[in-house]
């Protein structure tokens, strides 16, 4: 059912019966909000996010597309969570949905203004899915709708702000060895080392070619968040850490300490679409309960 969510913009909820409940803007398709079971939320949203088109919504999931940060010639991280999507009213049928899921169908396709700065027709079907244990699962399916024959080329991340108690507690679990580019170092490629990745100072990298499971870990909490994907062969780590976080206006001082960015995405090999193909990414979020103890 839509709703009036913040500034009287609409937004969906899903909720299950054992009490999970989704939150999604129709503005950028954006999740806000992701509860467990016990009401906790998991995921994190500035208490400084504008809820003000046509800057985004800063947390939750924010979709980035057709382009990724500024690799390319559109504003940072393309201009689809700065849209107004619609409940798609025609669904084509989803392959494998069991019944017992709640989920909305959402719709994005460009308007006049937009073939201005991406000359392209596409049509971009989000599905957000709560499904029966709680886990929160998005589906993006792309289509080249050109009827000019000619083919195009994007990005793609899903941004996912996790809710942490404290970053200088919390691991991520399966980047280990893997090559990343370095936003912070021109993006030049290193390799990271042999263990799980820990956070005491700014991060912003981008792993390449990962595992379908990535896993953090929050300390506090003892809980894991598990990220399972395809078709997103790339993954960011993001944390603004203390400087960077002063410097944004739509985020509080002290808020990086309580989140952490690891974004199923398509960078390092673009995506290329003959007209009339389609691309689907997928991403599911779930927690399991961790015992890890920092430093082991
Ligand atoms: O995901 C990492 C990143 O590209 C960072 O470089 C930082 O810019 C972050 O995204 C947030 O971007 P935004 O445009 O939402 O402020």
């Amino acid at each position: 059912e839509i709703h009036k969510g913040i500034n009287g913009l609409e937004k969906v909820i899903l909720r299950d019966i054992r009490g999970s409940s989704v939150e999604i803007y129709l503005y950028g398709a954006q999740v806000t909000s992701w509860k467990n079971e016990h009401g906790e939320e998991l995921l994190f949203l500035s208490s400084k996010s504008n809820f003000k088109p046509p800057k985004p919504i800063r947390g939750g999931i924010p979709i980035c597309f057709p382009q990724f940060s500024n690799l390319g010639s559109l504003e940072a991280h393309g201009f689809a969570r700065n849209r107004f999507w619609v409940v798609d009213p025609s669904p084509p049928p989803f392959p494998t949905h069991s019944s017992n899921k709640k989920y909305v169908d959402l719709l994005l396709k460009p308007s006049e203004e937009d073939t201005k700065i991406w000359p392209h027709s596409f049509e971009f079907r989000l599905r957000v899915t709560l499904g029966p244990a709680g886990d929160l699962m998005l589906t993006s399916r792309i289509r080249n709708t050109n009827t000019d024959g000619k083919p195009f080329t994007f990005t793609f991340a899903y941004h996912t702000y996790f809710s942490v108690s404290d970053i200088s507690e919390v691991r991520v679990e399966g980047l280990e060895t893997l090559d990343y580019l370095d936003n912070l170092q021109n993006r030049q490629r290193f390799t990271e080392q042999g263990d799980a990745i820990t956070f005491e100072s700014e991060v912003d990298k981008i792993y390449l070619s990962t595992p379908t499971k990535i896993a953090i870990l929050d300390h506090e909490k003892k809980r894991t968040f598990v990220i399972r994907k395809d078709g997103l062969p790339d993954a960011v780590v993001w944390n603004p850490w203390d400087k960077k976080a002063k410097s944004m206006a739509d985020f509080g001082d002290d808020e990086y300490k309580h989140m952490l960015c690891v974004e199923a995405a398509a960078v390092e090999k673009p995506i290329t679409l003959k007209p009339g193909e389609e691309w689907r990414g997928r991403q599911e979020l779930s927690t399991v309960p961790s015992s890890y103890c920092s430093g082991q």
